[in-house]
């Protein structure tokens, strides 16, 4: 469950690790350039060593996956894919993005992986012209009777741009806990495509199918989008499929924050989108605890298309970001990650259960998954006060809406708290009682600083500092029994 032992902790007998000898040595000689960015690599694992990482959306990567990186790979340009490339000299790249992509195919028991794109953004445009494409332009090319869309006339690439603009998607809204990409205005989905969103049931805050099934009879979507950033339960993929099915969509499944549940096997049969979805995005970095990154899985039907992502979307691939992913699949693929996966759940029901008997409130009442979503109007507090108190208190996490947000997206009211770093840490369910409690203490000392103009703030919080102090001393006498990368010595 803790980070690879092999490679972090000191061996017997041996006077360091080789990665704590790896990264000392990297630090040195980064040192003698710029000794300020040696400085801030050092400091930021400190922090990340004494705060109480509970964003749902990081980790901590293996050292294996984090030294993949640092290397020549990122000196070499690659556009194009496996034995297919605009550049002379690419094969190494080929190597790893063949390994990463097999990796990920075993993984995740896809047919096809696509493991070039930077982020999460990245993967969903990858996935987005990839439909469009497949959907519009295979059709058109056939009809103008040429095999590449660079052969089409300047007529027929017109009419496919107008094509391309007139589509319809339809995805989970953002206060129900869907992603900015599924298309809505501050992203370029949202440009792209004619919206609309389904929401989650007023009374019990999860999903309803049979609205999803209603507002896709009428809507008749081109992409059915599921999947979220900030909704705690289960999606079934099955229903969704028939769904898509029914009304000739496509279903895209964005796993991003729950790629690492579905490569533990701990999401299985309905809940594990890739049997079901003809694509599904995910990024590297989450649950998955690989690099920052992002990949593609799909269909053979869809395959070619979403091949095409570099040079029509994406800018030239990071070879040293697709070595860190195939290692970091690699050990993905590994027994002990099931067990991490289990244990990333079980540690967020313990924290949802210890919220709740302290008198929380949870969206939907509690989690299935790795996050929890807490409606801090309970304490009177908005997110972006809760937020802050907990930071002053050493508690990392982010503010969230909650459904029917009456605070909107940037004050929100809500705090989502997830468990994937914690768990990697080691930390198992008797501590997440614990930190249940810190939470809860915050949150009910913090109120709302009264606003210059009267009444309260929205943004402005008020936190005795001695509350703030003892639960950031108890965080870190807390974490001192999990140190993270034991075997890593950077003083
Ligand atoms: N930034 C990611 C998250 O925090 O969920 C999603 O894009």
């Amino acid at each position: 469950m803790a980070i690879e032992p092999s490679t972090t902790t000191t061996p017997p007998g041996a006077a360091r690790s080789t990665a704590s000898v790896a990264f000392r040595s990297a630090l040195d000689v980064i040192r003698d350039v710029e000794p300020r960015v040696a400085d801030a690599i050092a400091q930021e694992v400190t922090d990340q060593r004494e705060m109480l990482k509970l964003i749902a959306s990081e980790n901590y990567a293996s050292p294996a996956t984090l030294l993949a990186m640092g290397n020549w790979f990122s000196d070499k340009y690659a556009e194009g894919t496996v034995g297919r490339r605009f550049y002379a000299g690419c094969r190494n790249v080929d190597t790893v993005e063949a390994l990463a992509a097999e990796h990920a195919r075993t993984v995740f028991g896809a047919a096809h992986a696509y493991v070039q794109p930077h982020s999460g953004i990245d993967a969903n445009l990858v996935a987005f012209w990839a439909v469009l494409s497949q959907r519009v332009e295979t059709p058109a090319l056939a009809a103008a009777g040429v095999r590449q869309v660079n052969d089409l006339s300047e007529q027929d690439w017109a009419r496919l741009r107008a094509e391309f603009g007139n589509q319809r998607m339809l995805g989970m809204s953002l206060d129900a806990g869907g992603h900015l990409t599924h298309g809505f205005r501050p992203n370029i989905s949202g440009k792209m495509f004619d919206q609309r969103s389904y929401g989650t049931d007023p009374e019990t805050g999860l999903l309803d199918y049979d609205a999803v099934r209603a507002a896709a009879r009428e809507f008749r979507p081109l992409i059915l989008v599921a999947g979220y950033s900030a909704y705690p339960r289960l999606v079934n993929f099955r229903l969704m499929r028939e769904i898509a099915d029914e009304v000739g969509a496509t279903l895209m499944v964005d796993m991003a924050h729950f790629a690492g549940l579905v490569a533990g096997k701990v999401l299985t049969g309905d809940f594990d989108p890739v049997p079901h979805a003809q694509i599904v995005t995910t990024t590297t970095h989450k649950s998955l605890r690989g690099p920052r990154g992002g990949m593609v899985l799909c269909d053979d039907s869809l395959a070619e298309h979403v091949d095409r992502g570099c040079p029509m979307v994406l800018g030239g691939p990071l070879p040293h970001v697709m070595a860190a992913k195939a290692v970091a699949l690699a050990e993905a693929g590994r027994p002990e990650f099931g067990t991490y996966a289990q244990a990333i759940v079980d540690n967020a029901r313990a924290l949802a259960e210890g919220l709740l008997r302290r008198g929380a409130k949870l969206v939907t009442g509690g989690t299935d998954n790795h996050l929890v979503l807490i409606d801090v109007s309970g304490y009177g507090l908005t997110g972006r006060q809760a937020e802050a108190a907990l930071l002053e208190a050493g508690i990392v996490t982010n503010r969230n809406s909650v459904p029917r947000d009456p605070n909107g997206a940037w004050y929100t009211s809500g705090i989502r708290i997830g468990t994937p770093a914690l768990t990697t840490r080691g930390l198992g369910t008797a501590e997440m009682d614990e930190v249940a409690g810190l939470l809860d203490t915050v949150l009910s000392a913090a109120s709302a600083a009264p606003a210059a103009k009267g009444g309260l703030s929205k943004a402005k919080h008020v936190l005795d500092a001695a509350v703030a102090e003892q639960v950031a001393k108890r965080g870190s006498d807390l974490l001192a029994g999990f140190p993270l990368y034991p075997g890593i010595d950077l003083s």
